[in-house]
């Protein structure tokens, strides 16, 4: 720590009141979280390059809680930044999205009526658009936690962004995004296996996605089959993020922390859960150790076996879990 690392007082649209890291200049705080290797938060204030300015304050009291006043987006993406950063560091022992002490840093209100948000590896930076209509900012935890992923996943298992590896790559965000939200544990975003439920980019209190049962979004698919590798990644991600939901939770109806879920597998055999915390640990160990830019679900499969024995043991309950989830999505020996 240095001198001028401070605490504010932040009041988010989604994340409620959290803390959120400054750094004093001068008389001005700016949003500099000083204990995560300095992330940065700025306001693009509409543009769409650059880095816009820096979100400053004269209190250290920042947003007020509505997407009307600039810094609540600043809020909360800061905040879904620190708590990605945490997440990584104290679960994961990862120092950084690179594992290197770098800090990404973010850019809030990104151009007009813009209804996404996005990393780029070019600015190791992610960026949020406000929305329009329907849908609010896309500023939410598991939103930010997703796109911080996707560095993660450029760092290590480099999957590339198409057919079955892309599925993969999408996967891997939404399985971070929903742990780092178990993570967190706030009470203004109680922790689910949904993904952007916040968001409500269609209107009818929806979320882009559901892990449970993927095609409950009606596009995203629930099981592996050969055309998997054929369709955009936020669909082909589904049978992942569908082994996830079912290696942490087990199959069949459950409510956790209020939100129902049922969980299907392809012939009907139940799995048993492990809870997210283990399937988390064997997810990011394959990511980092066992997966490459060509692994498909064939060789995730393979991936988070060899993890489960490094991490359990081989033909441990665990790894047989593992092995269970898998079969429940159509992927087996
Ligand atoms: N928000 C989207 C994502 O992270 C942007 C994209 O299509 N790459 O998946
Ligand atoms: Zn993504």
């Amino acid at each position: 720590e240095y001198e001028g690392v401070h605490t504010g007082a932040g009041h988010g649209q989604y994340n409620g009141d959290v803390s959120v890291g400054s750094t004093l200049s001068g008389s001005t705080y700016q949003l500099v979280d000083g204990d995560r290797a300095g992330q940065r938060t700025y306001d693009l204030n509409q543009g769409t390059s650059g880095t816009g300015t820096l979100f400053t304050d004269d209190n250290d009291v920042w947003g007020d809680g509505t997407p009307g006043n600039r810094q609540t987006a600043g809020v909360d993406v800061a905040f879904g930044a620190a708590a990605t950063w945490d997440y990584y560091k104290d679960v994961h022992n990862r120092n950084g999205i690179r594992n290197d002490g770098v800090a990404a840093y973010s850019r809030a209100h990104y151009g007009n009526s813009y209804v996404n948000a996005f990393w780029q590896d070019s600015c190791f930076c992610m960026t949020y658009g406000d929305g329009a209509g329907n849908a609010a900012p896309l500023t939410s935890l598991d939103v930010a936690a997703h796109e911080m992923s996707h560095g993660v996943t450029a760092a290590t298992a480099g999957l590339v962004y198409s057919g079955e590896s892309g599925g993969l790559n999408e996967a891997t965000s939404d399985i971070f995004a929903a742990a780092v939200e178990f993570n967190a544990g706030l009470e203004a975003d109680v922790p689910d296996y949904l993904v952007g439920e916040k968001i409500d980019i269609n209107g009818n209190g929806t979320p882009l996605r559901y892990m449970d049962k993927p095609s409950k979004d009606s596009r995203s698919r629930d099981y592996w089959d050969a055309s998997l590798g054929s369709i955009d990644v936020h669909y082909s991600s589904g049978p992942a993020n569908h082994f996830f939901y079912l290696l942490s939770e087990g199959s069949g109806a459950k409510t956790v922390n209020g939100v129902a879920y049922d969980s299907p597998t392809v012939d009907g055999v139940p799995v048993a859960g492990i809870g997210i915390e283990n399937a988390a640990d064997i997810w990011y160990r394959a990511l980092s150790t066992y997966m490459t830019s060509t692994t498909n679900y064939a060789a995730a499969r393979t991936a988070t076996l060899q993890a489960a024995t490094d991490l359990f043991g081989a033909y441990s309950d665990t790894y047989l879990a593992v092995a269970a989830a898998w079969a429940g999505i159509n992927v087996g020996d």
